[in-house]
């Protein structure tokens, strides 16, 4: 097996795409489905929260959103025959990769308390059984609502009504296990927990750091923006543990006729770093450019930092108190290569610095983002083109779902508007986040457990854990487009609630509606349906939710039911109640959709005193000791998260095995372990040992001490415990681990 860089993109991205949409679709439909991907009159594309320039291409698309599409509008279907044919605990045995091959969810399905099989119940029976048990519990915070985030703004907004109407802020989402870590570090130290770039910004910078993200298979369509950067001279540095290809050499799919032979050399800097040592090497970059300052005045933006931040006194002195010595030992990059990059950035005049979870999944992750914050402002880089903070959101409308209100720490001022509109108190105690939410139901703290979208069995740490949790329930509901191991490992009693996905057509009473997401740069925009759904069954997100509330909550004064009518009537409500969005209905109408308020993008700060803050963040603990790893759990570049397309992680050379350990060659050495060999990852954490059988050793390009494995595969390795520091993101890129022989 050859793990040598190659180009990223070019043919073999082509070629990949169009084997997706032929396996899953009729190939002129599917091919006419692409086309409508990211269009102004389209659907936004499932896959990722990258967005769409003002000039779009025809083909606005990329290899992983094909394979996305090609998997949801798939013609297989999961029906009451499939569920009549295996019993769930034959689907147990079942691999994550066939459940979801296994085709769309069509019907509502019941799995009866000490039943077999799933089956099939009208959709008044489901929602009738599931405002019996919410009135049955003798507290609101005894049921948890879960959000994904492909969930659309008004199905959010709706669902966040109801839940509060109903009680709780039980609101975990998977932001909570994702950019949780941004959103604090950045409210913490510049007044808004999301990003200050727009994607125009990117034709701008001077310097483009991504740190701990893996664009190429990830967020495929920042390439073109990375490219272009490139192309114009614009320096990229990666920090990373890993050599991620795509941004080695990058050959964009859509122009591989072009560049047959040759790629863009995206990345000028690649700084490989071992995990969890972002912040020794941030360190060493801003000492850098203070001994530039020393040097040539200019390097530290001083009138910036006079008329906008604090804390910069306290900050400089703790910087420089820190030694180069431990530094270098930490990151292991020599004091004169993080010297050059220093300089270089200090001579930049627009930074950007993007990241993802390999920033935001450490115990530490709330400090990394904010020493990343500290560089920027070092560097008086908000309220500029060209520069800012941008972290990269994962699924496509994580980032509205938390504008709508999916949060389980609402603020008093959002409260208070709901309040207002809809004339009811809203419950002030804080709900719980994803893993209180877990702990919660292990401790009989909380009974019912209900979905909207996701797999919350298979994303959650601890899976053995989190799988005991859920069988406490009394209901687990899950509203889903795919079958998953959360619909196999529930309470007592199970319901399954097949929905629309966003590229097929939603029919309501008033006609053909759509619905509105928010992209990782904060433009909201609209999206359209326009496939056939996958059966006549199937409800919309938005008209579960609203039967789920007019059936548990009779006599509140909301009309749910009209409201699914037409979702205009949800937009004016979302227009008097969250800030920027007054005239939703008009402005979601036009064709580019329209940009949220965003102080720091404009200068200024919306924190208690209206200053930025620099902060004071402790340097990375040491490395393992011998014998020991720390091991991150990461993506393929053939799957969605826990959807599984294939076996294949075609840019790091690997085919048909995610039972792979990444290990680097002298460790291997001094463990005497043989590329290929089967061994065991095990992890001991409060006294507990977690074991994940059988992973083929892969000699790898990868820092000593550290190893990678793929998510969600050892999910079961992470304690529930092991979490960020106020954010409680779970760790899940460091996860100390040893590695033994192969029990079998
Ligand atoms: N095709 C596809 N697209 C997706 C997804 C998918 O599964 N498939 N998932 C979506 C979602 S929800 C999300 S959140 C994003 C995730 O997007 P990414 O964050 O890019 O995804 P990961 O595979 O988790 O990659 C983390 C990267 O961080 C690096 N890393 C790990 N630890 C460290 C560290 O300590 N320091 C540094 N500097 N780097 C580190 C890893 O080597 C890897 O390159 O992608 C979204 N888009
Ligand atoms: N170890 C480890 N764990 C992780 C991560 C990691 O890097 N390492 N990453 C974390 C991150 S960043 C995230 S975001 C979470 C992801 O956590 P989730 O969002 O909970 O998981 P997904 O795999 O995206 O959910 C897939 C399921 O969503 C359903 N679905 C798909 N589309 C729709 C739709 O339009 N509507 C509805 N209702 N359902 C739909 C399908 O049934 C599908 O099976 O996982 C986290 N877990
Ligand atoms: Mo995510």
């Amino acid at each position: 097996m050859s793990n040598e860089p190659s180009p990223a993109g070019g043919w073999p991205a082509v070629a990949s795409t169009m084997r997706h949409v032929y396996q899953n679709m009729h190939a002129l439909s599917g091919i006419q489905t692409m086309l409508k991907a990211n269009q102004k009159k389209g659907f936004d594309c499932p896959g990722c929260a990258w967005p769409e320039g003002k000039e779009r291409s025809v083909t606005e698309f990329c290899e992983n959103g094909a394979k996305i599409i090609a998997d949801t509008s798939t013609s297989k279907k999961a029906d009451a025959e499939f569920f009549r044919r295996y019993s769930v605990a034959e689907l147990r045995m079942r691999s994550e990769q066939w459940l979801n091959s296994q085709g769309r969810l069509v019907e509502p399905m019941v799995l009866w308390p000490g039943a077999s099989h799933y089956t099939a119940i009208s959709w008044q029976q489901a929602f009738s059984l599931i405002s019996q048990e919410l009135h049955s519990l003798d507290s609101a915070d005894k049921a948890i609502f879960y959000t994904s985030g492909r969930t659309s703004n008004e199905a959010a907004f709706l669902y966040q009504l109801f839940v509060r109407m109903f009680g709780t802020n039980n609101l975990p989402d998977c932001s909570n296990m994702c950019h949780e870590s941004s959103g604090a570090g950045l409210n913490a130290t510049i007044g808004i927990g999301k990003g200050t770039v727009s994607l125009e910004d990117f034709d701008h910078a001077d310097a483009i750091l991504v740190i701990g993200q893996n664009p190429g298979t990830n967020h495929p369509r920042m390439l073109t923006s990375l490219q272009k950067a490139a192309q114009r001279g614009c320096q990229i540095m990666s920090i990373n543990p890993l050599k991620e290809a795509a941004l080695n050499t990058f050959i964009h799919p859509q122009h591989a006729h072009k560049y047959a032979s040759a790629g863009t050399k995206i990345a000028s800097f690649f700084l490989q770093i071992p995990i969890g040592s972002d912040i020794a090497l941030l360190k060493g970059i801003m000492k850098a450019i203070v001994e530039e300052n020393e040097r040539e005045i200019g390097a530290i933006d001083e009138d910036f930092i006079r008329k906008n931040c604090e804390g910069y006194d306290e900050f400089l002195q703790e910087l420089q108190a820190v030694s180069w010595e431990s530094i270098v030992e930490s990151c292991t990059i020599s004091q004169i290569k993080i010297q050059e990059v220093g300089r270089l950035i200090a001579r930049s005049q627009r930074i950007i610095a993007c990241w993802a979870m390999g920033i935001t999944q450490h115990k530490n992750g709330v400090a990394n983002v904010q020493e990343i914050v500290n560089l920027l402002l070092l560097r008086g880089q908000f309220g500029k083109q060209g520069a800012g903070a941008c972290p990269v959101r994962g699924h496509s409308n994580v980032q509205g779902d938390r504008t709508m209100g999916i949060y389980e720490k609402p603020s008093q001022i959002f409260l208070q508007s709901l309040e207002k509109e809809f004339n009811f108190k809203p419950p002030q105690k804080h709900g719980f986040d994803t893993v209180e939410a877990i702990e919660a139901m292990h401790k009989g703290h909380a009974e019912v457990f209900f979905a909207l979208g996701g797999n919350f069995l298979s994303a959650s740490p601890d899976t053995d854990y989190t799988a005991a949790a859920l069988k406490k329930c009394k209901l687990v509901v899950q509203v889903s487009t795919k079958l998953n191991r959360s619909h196999l490992e529930t309470g007592a009693t199970a319901l399954i609630l097949p929905c629309l996905s966003r590229i097929e057509k939603d029919l309501q009473k008033d006609g053909l509606q759509f619905v509105s997401v928010e992209n990782t740069m904060g433009m909201v925009h609209s999206s359209r349906g326009h496939l056939k759904p996958a059966s006549e069954h199937l409800m919309s997100e938005v008209a579960i939710v609203a039967n789920i509330a007019a059936s548990t909550l009779a006599d509140s004064q909301v009309d749910w039911l009209s409201m699914a009518e037409n979702y205009d009537g949800i937009r004016d409500c979302i227009a008097r109640v969250i800030p920027g969005f007054r005239d939703y209905n008009k402005k979601i109408r036009q064709a580019d959709g329209f940009e949220l308020p965003n102080a720091p993008r404009f200068g200024a700060f919306d924190t208690p005193t209206k200053k930025a803050q620099f902060t004071v963040n402790d340097m990375p603990e040491s490395m393992p000791k011998s014998g020991e790893f720390l091991l991150m759990t990461i993506r393929s570049h053939d799957q969605f998260n826990t959807t599984i397309y294939s076996g294949d992680d075609r840019y790091r050379g690997i085919s048909n095995n995610r039972q792979v350990v990444l290990m680097n060659a002298q460790d291997m050495e001094e463990c005497q372990l043989a590329a290929d060999q089967v061994v065991d990852l095990v992890s001991c954490y409060d006294g507990q040992e977690r074991r994940a059988r059988n992973f083929n050793v892969i000699p790898y390009d990868i820092p000593r001490g550290c190893v990678a494995s793929y998510f969600p595969e050892t999910n079961v390795l992470v304690p529930l415990s092991h979490k960020a520091e106020k954010s409680n993101t779970p760790a899940s890129k460091s996860v100390l681990i040893r590695i033994y022989e192969a029990l079998h």
